[in-house]
C-alpha cells in the first residue's frame, strides 16, 4: 500500500493528465499509437475540460464536508459550468446546469433532461473518483457516487456508471503497487456493487478480453467507446487492468480505444494513479498539465479529510 497522500495525488493527477491528453482525439473514430506519442513528446502545455473541473469540484466538496450534500453540490457543479463555460461540456450538461443555476430544484433539472428520461451520458463517472478517497468502505464508495450522481443524471446507467467508476477507483487505491494485480479478483468484487445485468455482463466481457489480451480497438468495438456511460466506463476499467503500473501505458491505451478520449483516459488513469501513486505520471508531465498544482492542493486537502483530521 502507498500512503493516503500519495493515493490521492496519484488519483487526482491520473484523472487530470488523462483528461489533458485525451482531449486533443475526443470525437476520433480512431487513435494511432504514434500520434499519442507525438503528443506525449512535444512538451506542449495541456488544458484540461469538464471531466477535470467537475472533479476538482467534487474533491473540494469532500475536502470541506467529508459527505456529500447534494443541494450544495449541485450549486457547485453548476457554479463550475458557468465560471468556464467553454471547458468542453456537452449541451445536455449545459442546459442542465445553466437551470440549476437560474434556480431550478436539481431533482426536476436532472429529471426532466432529455425528454424526461434523464442522462445515461458519462458525466457522473468522469467526475466521482475522488469519492474512493473520503469513502470507508465498497459499499460506502457506492453510495457517495450515487449521491453524487443525483443533481445531473437521473438515468439508472448514468449513476451505475458512477458507482462503477468509484468502485473501481476504491479498490485500486487498496492495492499494493508492489504485488501484481489479481483482475478476476478485481472484476469480481466491482460487479458484486452493480445491481445489474447490464453492467454485470460488460465486466464478464473485460474479464475474457483480458484473457485475450485484446489491443484497444477490439476492446473500444466490444465494450464501446462512447460518451454513454455503459459505453466507456467498462472501456476505463479495462485500460486501467491492461496497464495497472505505468500511467503513460495507460492511458496510450485508454485512448487508443477512440471515441470519448477524454473521458475514458480521465477516468482510466485515476485508477492507476489512485494504484500506482504519482510516482507513475513522467516528471515533465507536471509543469504540462494545467490543473496540476490545484489536483496536488486538493489531494493533500481530501487526504487529511479522510483520515479524520479536518472535520
Ligand atoms: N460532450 C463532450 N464533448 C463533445 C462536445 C464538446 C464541446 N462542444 C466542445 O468541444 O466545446 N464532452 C463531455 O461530455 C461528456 C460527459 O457528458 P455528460 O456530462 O454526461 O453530459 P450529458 O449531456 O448529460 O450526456 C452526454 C450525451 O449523452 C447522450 N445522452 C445522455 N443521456 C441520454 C438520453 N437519456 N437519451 C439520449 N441521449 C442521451 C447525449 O448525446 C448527450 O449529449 C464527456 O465526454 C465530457 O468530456
Ligand atoms: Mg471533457
Ligand atoms: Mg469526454
Amino acid at each position: 500500500m502507498i500512503g493516503s497522500v500519495d493515493t490521492a495525488r496519484g488519483l487526482l493527477l491520473g484523472l487530470l493528465a488523462g483528461d489533458c491528453f485525451g482531449a486533443p482525439f475526443e470525437g476520433a473514430a480512431t487513435v494511432g499509437e504514434a500520434a499519442v506519442r507525438t503528443l506525449e513528446q512535444t512538451g506542449e502545455p495541456l488544458r484540461y475540460t469538464d471531466d477535470s473541473a467537475l472533479a476538482f469540484a467534487f474533491a473540494a466538496h469532500l475536502a470541506e464536508h467529508g459527505e456529500v450534500r447534494v443541494d450544495r453540490l449541485a450549486r457547485e457543479f453548476a457554479d463550475t459550468w458557468r465560471a468556464q463555460p467553454w471547458r468542453g461540456y456537452g449541451a445536455g450538461a449545459a442546459r442542465l446546469f445553466a437551470r440549476i443555476a437560474e434556480g431550478t430544484p436539481w431533482e426536476q433539472a436532472a429529471r426532466d433532461q432529455f425528454g424526461g428520461s434523464g442522462s445515461y451520458g458519462n458525466g457522473a463517472a468522469m467526475r466521482v473518483a475522488p469519492a474512493a478517497l473520503a469513502a470507508r468502505d465498497l459499499g460506502h464508495a457506492a453510495e457517495l457516487a450515487r449521491q453524487s450522481a443525483l443533481p445531473s443524471h437521473a438515468h439508472e446507467d448514468g449513476t451505475l456508471g458512477a458507482v462503477c467508476q468509484a468502485g473501481a477507483a476504491f479498490l485500486a487505491a487498496q492495492q499494493d503497487p508492489g504485488i501484481q494485480l489479481d483482475t478476476t479478483e478485481f472484476l469480481g468484487a466491482l460487479s458484486e456493487t452493480l445491481a445489474s445485468a447490464r453492467w454485470r455482463d460488460s465486466l464478464e466481457r473485460a474479464g475474457t478480453l483480458l484473457r485475450e489480451e485484446a489491443g484497444p480497438e477490439r476492446a473500444a468495438r466490444e465494450l464501446g467507446n462512447g460518451v454513454a456511460a455503459p459505453d466507456s466506463v467498462p472501456a476505463a476499467v479495462y485500460a486501467f487492468l491492461r496497464e495497472p503500473d505505468d500511467l503513460a501505458a495507460c492511458l496510450r491505451f485508454a485512448i487508443r480505444m477512440a471515441g470519448d478520449t477524454d473521458t475514458i483516459a480521465a477516468m482510466a488513469g485515476a485508477l492507476t494513479g489512485a494504484r500506482c501513486g504519482p510516482a507513475t505520471l513522467p516528471v515533465p508531465w507536471h509543469a504540462r498539465l494545467e490543473g496540476a498544482e490545484r489536483a496536488v492542493e486538493l489531494a493533500d486537502r481530501l487526504a487529511v479529510t479522510s483520515s479524520g483530521g479536518a472535520r
